[in-house]
């Protein structure tokens, strides 16, 4: 039976509740303010217990997004030369009609393997999200996009350990004795998870920092750790040696609840301070104090970062780091624990949203950090070249990389492009058809969290803006366009928003779609924050039921997450992955590039979206490079200096900022500007390499070399 959801006048006035869309750990709770169907405010809500009221400095002029001179508000088709940006608006009819004759002309000529969609998550909302377009390119046969730009690593190693848990209720960080933040800078990505930290901070817990560089999250933590970027496994190796030898584990809990302690206190020999020192910078007695002070204090927090996946041993670092909540106890009480992505707490259907088993079995898979490398016909194997394009929820440009190859393939005359955009982005710029999609103040849609325990749901507050419509009404109407006619096809968003979660789990008990649209958001039926603590008594979700040192699934077990792959229905043997964690150092220094670049989050966006909107290009200012004072010295480089940073995919164009709150051989340049926003018309993926890390074909952003000179 599908649920009615009550109408929302959307042409009236007064307070509406809509949930964040953006894919950050936060997933806010909004009240929108309506005045005669045209959306005047959104603010924080501040009766959600994790949004208290405050949104942050993308969101908060939302409605300056929405209505947005540069939206884009019909389907727009290309008028001048491929990437010239001219476009002229067409209708839908036509638009959805060129789109068809363009996918059967490449389906018949080249096979549907020479089609390939591109997406991210836009949205991260369950309908509109990561896997909206699944069952209409499942369907058509379409090249598999495999797409594990974030925490696909880290999960894969946080799974091999823990098993799919939620394991730890931010709030109960409130709780925690000693907090590690782990290559997160939280104050800019998980804003509102700070206040948490702060109490405990308050409460008397130590708060240390674990990053590169001192940014604003590190200047508030009573210990900022520098530490050499990709080298965290080091340390946690280090810190594990410290805690087995010098006697300071839980004993019992070790005993009771976990799997590997012999193998593990084996591996770690010889992973003494003194050699993690040299790997990670850190002075051997700072790392035994962290360790000391870690396995002393409980409950103890390990709060990763997902920049911590971003290089060469991005999971086995997550392996190693996983082992020292189960070492110490830290599970034992609410505030203890590591904290990663609490999203395996929601009932999600992801089979009922990717539809994998609609497609030829089989079918060829290319993941998108390739995408410049599959457009410019360097792919290898013996698949079609990709002949059409589609893009939605993502800006390959600016957030893929190997940019100078994407920009090359975008290019081709002879590629067909479809973006679905809010605005002429960086890679819509090259679409030869743009359909205009609606803003979440305009669309229907259940929102979980990867940062929260509570689950939401949007409806829309206002009328499209335009002509712009849903991720699910947008493959409604391409579907109807290709004839297919398959039930999921059809089905009203209410009915998706059915099949989406699996209602009657115990997580769900006394929640429906109907009493959130009364509430608008629920907390999960979980045990409140102050007892929350799911591993006291071990329960681990695991082969075993334990923390697991020693994996049970590390054979095959570097495998991707099937949400991540549009729902595989094809066995995946991955490989082998070693049963035990150890260290995988980054790429070294060498003659040519001796610096290591990394590539955070902007403050003012949120990945690249509102990198072309005023209020948030304000606070961002000019994109800059961070250069350690004795670096810049070396390269004559002065503060505000233009420089030259270039490696051997290519080179950008930035403003030094020369300071010491970056470690020494680091250079820091945040992702996010539009290429216009930068002297070269380049951004930072266009020195980013294609590699993936050790597990789940994670990216290595943060493990590249490059050198820097004065331009
Ligand atoms: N303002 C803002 N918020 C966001 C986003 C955004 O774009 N802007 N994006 C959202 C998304 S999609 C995500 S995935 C999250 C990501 O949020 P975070 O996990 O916080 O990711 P980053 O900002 O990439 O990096 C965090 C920190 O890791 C450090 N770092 C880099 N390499 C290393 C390393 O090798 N070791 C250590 N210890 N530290 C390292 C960087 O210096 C940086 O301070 O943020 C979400 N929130
Ligand atoms: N160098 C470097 N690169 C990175 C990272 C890094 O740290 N460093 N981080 C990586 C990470 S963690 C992530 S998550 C990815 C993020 O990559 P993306 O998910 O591609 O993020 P955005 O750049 O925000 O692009 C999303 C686009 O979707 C559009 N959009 C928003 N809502 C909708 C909608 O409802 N429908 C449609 N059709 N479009 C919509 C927005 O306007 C925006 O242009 O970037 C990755 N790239
Ligand atoms: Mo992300």
């Amino acid at each position: 039976m599908t649920t009615e959801l009550p109408l929302v006048d959307l042409t009236g006035s007064g307070t509406r509740r809509a949930i964040c869309p953006h894919d950050c750990p936060d997933g806010c709770a909004m009240t929108v303010t309506v005045q005669d169907g045209v959306a005047t405010s959104v603010r924080g809500d501040s009766e959600h217990p994790f949004t208290r009221g405050g949104l942050c400095v993308k969101v908060n002029n939302y409605t300056d997004r929405v209505y947005s001179p540069e939206r884009v508000t019909t389907p727009l088709r290309r008028s001048g030369p491929k990437g010239s940006g001219r476009f002229e608006p067409v209708s839908w009819d036509d638009a959805l009609a060129e789109v068809a004759s363009n996918f059967n002309r490449v389906i018949a000529e080249h096979g549907a393997e020479a089609i390939m969609p591109v997406s991210y998550l836009g949205t991260q909302g369950t309908l509109n999200g990561l896997n909206v377009g699944d069952p209409f390119f499942n369907k058509m046969g379409a090249t598999v996009s495999e797409r594990t730009y974030c925490d696909s690593g880290a999960s894969t190693a946080y799974v091999m350990s823990l098993g799919p848990t939620a394991g730890v209720d931010p709030e109960s960080l409130v709780h925690s004795k000693y907090i590690i933040i782990w290559a997160c800078n939280m104050i800019s990505t998980n804003l509102h998870l700070w206040p948490f930290v702060a109490e405990a901070q308050r409460g008397g817990a130590k708060v240390v920092v674990v990053d590169p560089v001192r940014h604003k999250t590190a200047a508030r933590a009573d210990w900022h750790i520098p530490i050499r970027p990709g080298t965290d496994g080091a340390l946690a190796m280090a810190m594990i040696n410290v805690i087995v030898t010098e006697g300071l584990t839980d004993a019992a809990y070790v005993r009771d609840h976990t799997v590997g302690i012999d193998e593990l206190t084996e591996r770690v020999e010889g992973h003494t301070p003194e050699w993690a020192e040299t790997e990670t910078g850190i002075p051997a007695d700072d790392i035994r104090t962290l360790a000391r002070e870690y396995a002393a204090a409980q409950p103890s927090m390990i709060r990763i970062g997902v920049a911590i996946e971003r290089h060469s041993g991005g999971g086995q670092t997550v392996r190693a780091i996983s082992c020292l909540p189960g070492l110490v106890g830290a599970w034992r009480k609410p505030g203890g624990g590591l904290l990663a992505l609490p999203l395996w707490a929601f009932p999600v259907n992801w089979d009922a949203l990717s539809r994998a088993e609609l497609r030829p079995q089989n079918t060829r898979v290319i993941n998108q950090f390739h995408l410049g490398k599959a457009l410019t016909g360097d792919l290898g194997g013996d698949g079609p070249g990709i002949h059409a394009l589609m893009v939605y929820n993502s800006n390959p440009v600016v957030v893929c990389p190997d940019q100078e190859r994407v920009l090359a393939g975008l290019a081709r005359e002879d590629l067909f492009t479809v973006v679905s955009e809010q605005f002429l982005t960086d890679t819509a710029q090259y679409a030869d058809i743009v359909f205009p999609a609606a803003s979440q103040l305009e669309q229907l849609d259940v929102m979980f969290s990867w940062g929260h325990l509570y689950i939401g749901l949007n409806r829309p507050s206002i009328p499209p803006v335009g002509e712009a419509v849903s991720n699910t009404e947008l493959f409604r109407r391409l579907a109807a366009a290709m004839g297919y006619t398959e039930d999921c096809f059809t089905m009203t968003d209410e009915q998706m928003i059915d099949a989406a979660y699996d209602w009657a789990a115990p997580a769900l008990d006394g929640i429906t779609p109907a009493t959130l649209a009364e509430t608008g958001w629920a907390r999960l039926n979980l045990p409140a924050a102050d007892a929350y603590a799911p591993h006291s008594e071990g329960g681990f979700p695991t082969p075993s039921g334990k923390q697991e040192f020693l994996s049970a699934a590390a054979a095959g077990g570097n495998f991707v997450l099937p949400l991540f792959r549009q729902g595989s229905n094809e066995s995946q043997p991955g490989e082998d992955v070693d049963p035990l964690p150890h260290y995988i150092p980054p790429r070294g220094p060498h003659e040519a590039h001796r610096l290591s670049l990394i590539s955070p989050k902007s403050h003012a966006f949120i990945n690249s979206s509102y990198g072309n909107l005023p209020a948030q290009k304000r606070v961002a200012g000019e994109p800059s490079a961070w250069l350690h004072p004795v670096d810049a010295e070396d390269r004559e480089v002065g503060d505000g200096d233009l420089v030259r940073i270039y490696n051997e995919l290519g080179e950008i164009l930035v403003k030094a900022k020369v300071t010491a709150d970056v470690t020494r051989g680091v250079v820091m340049a945040s992702m996010g500007a539009w290429r216009a926003q930068t002297k070269g018309q380049n951004t930072v993926n266009a020195i980013n390499p294609t590699g993936f890390a050790d597990l789940g074909h994670a990216p290595t952003f943060n493990d590249t070399r490059v050198e820097v000179e004065r331009a």
